[in-house]
């Protein structure tokens, strides 16, 4: 009888401390081990010239969620986690959307049960809270961060979620009192009406506008006025999706304070830029890449590099936000021909995210790759309560663990992705560095980029304390 169900063996283990040479054994689902030369498991898997790092954990994504601009999302949680496996991910964190009027528990029990038994890969709940009522603040909330529901975002903007001052105060106050971490949608919502309203006069109507509709003065004061809301009701805050120098710079700023603000950036702004947006000569492809924030000019890609360096982000995140291009639910749907403002608001990204920081980051001399595990994996077990079970490789983990190899040469396409979308906004991308083997709690689930967990293999993670 072996002392182990599976080793891998001679493999570089990276985590956000340290780089070593060394064996993993596993039992069940768990890392057992961590060493040199161990015995001899039933299961053996070779890594030799491979990095052995933490499953990723992307704490941002979107799956099944009925919002941003109407239409169906493109991945639930069957097609949404097959992508997160392919890009080297075994946990991710969308959100239960409260629907405006609706309760907040029920909310949270919908999702589940959009989820119960489809996902692949494992995953946890945010809230997000469009009511701040006191029957929420006072009661829903707090039972529910009470059953492990730690973390919430809210929205600066979007006519139907959208909250004014008042409430995001109550929102910060009541998650204070209730040890909950809030995230912010940092845009504001009459700026970005006043600019719409202006563009649609003069007839700019192209997906390009989008971008012009929010620029990052928009982004940089509700930016700052979320964190003098934190400040001011002593409340712990995510700034998430953070796209450039000027939003950046209001939370490095925040953070030498000492106020308690956390940031996370994404994906698309360290690879899309304003101009992606306008398509090939405005037409409506440009609409492949409407997302919120949007993306920046590339000076500003060298601002988030700043911020990723320097430490004013945590977390690095997909936003994966899926729509579909072609069809009635499309990007270019008819309604959405008539204005920016109804192209449905968000890009898939999941499968790419872990890729692309490896290769412009590690490969390119930015970050090290202890850092990357940190910004894919470690720092979002930690922040949003899935530490000391995710989020490393050492003994009682789970065995999340992905497989990487650092000198594969990549051009991103769309049959890659294994999403639900029908694009990819990063085709033809080329990368170095990409996943071969990822691991959920033991268990091979992506090998060479086929992904061999089922539906109901991923299951949901409480944060309840034990
Ligand atoms: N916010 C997100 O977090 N994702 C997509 C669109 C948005 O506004
Ligand atoms: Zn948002
Ligand atoms: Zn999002």
């Amino acid at each position: 009888m072996q002392e182990y169900d599976l080793v891998i063996r001679g493999g570089t283990v990276v985590t956000a401390a340290d780089t070593v040479l060394a064996d993993v054994g596993i039992v069940g689902e768990k890392i057992v081990a961590v060493a040199l030369d161990l015995p001899r498991g039933a299961e053996e898997i070779d890594a030799t010239g491979l990095l052995v790092m933490p499953g990723g954990i992307d704490s941002h994504v979107h799956l099944a969620q009925p919002s941003f601009g109407g239409p169906k999302m493109a991945d639930g949680f069957e097609t949404g986690t097959r992508s997160a496996l392919a890009g080297g991910n075994t946990t991710v964190m969308p959100f239960a959307l409260q629907p405006r009027g609706a309760s907040l528990r029920e909310s949270v029990m919908a999702y589940h049960k959009e989820a119960d038994g489809q996902a692949l890969c494992d995953y946890a709940f945010h809230m997000i809270v469009t009511n701040a009522d006191s029957t929420v603040l006072e009661q829903e909330l707090p039972a529910l961060i009470a059953d492990g529901y730690t973390s919430l975002k809210i929205f600066m903007t979007y006519e139907d979620m959208v909250l004014n001052d008042r409430e995001i105060l109550g929102v910060l106050d009541s998650a204070r009192r209730h040890n909950a971490l809030v995230m912010v949608h940092c845009e504001g919502y009459d700026a970005i009406r006043y600019m719409t309203e202006r563009l649609e006069l003069e007839g700019k109507t192209a997906p390009y506008y989008h971008g012009v509709s929010r620029p990052q003065s928009v982004e940089r004061e509700a930016t700052h006025r979320a964190i003098s809301h934190a400040e001011l009701a002593g409340a712990r805050m995510m700034i998430v999706h953070v796209s450039g120098r000027e939003p950046m710079e209001q939370i490095r700023w925040a953070q030498q304070r000492g106020i308690p603000i956390l940031a996370e950036t994404c994906t698309q702004y360290v690879s899309l830029e304003a101009d992606d947006l306008a398509g090939l000569n405005m037409d409506e492809s440009g609409g492949k890449y409407v997302c919120s924030p949007p993306p920046r000019e590339k000076a500003d890609w060298e601002a988030i590099w700043e911020g990723i360096r320097t430490g004013v982000f945590q977390t690095f995140s997909s936003d994966h936000c899926p729509f579909f291009y072609e069809g009635e639910d499309g990007k270019k749907n008819a309604k959405a021909r008539t204005s920016f403002k109804w192209v449905p608001n968000g890009i898939p990204g999941v499968a790419v995210r872990m890729p692309i920081l490896f290769s412009e980051g590690v490969r390119k001399g930015r970050i090290t790759v202890n850092e990357f595990v940190a910004l894919t994996s470690t720092n979002h077990a930690r922040i949003y309560g899935l530490y000391p079970r995710k989020g490393s490789i050492a003994p009682g983990f789970d065995a999340d663990i992905v497989l990487w190899d650092a000198d594969r040469e990549v051009t991103i396409t769309q049959d890659l992705m294994q999403h639900g979308a029908d694009y990819t906004p990063y085709e033809g991308m080329e990368v170095t560095g990409w996943p071969v083997m990822t691991m959920l709690r033991g268990r091979v689930a992506m090998r060479d980029d086929k992904v061999l967990a089922s539906r109901g293999n991923g299951g949901f993670i409480s944060r309840t304390e034990e």
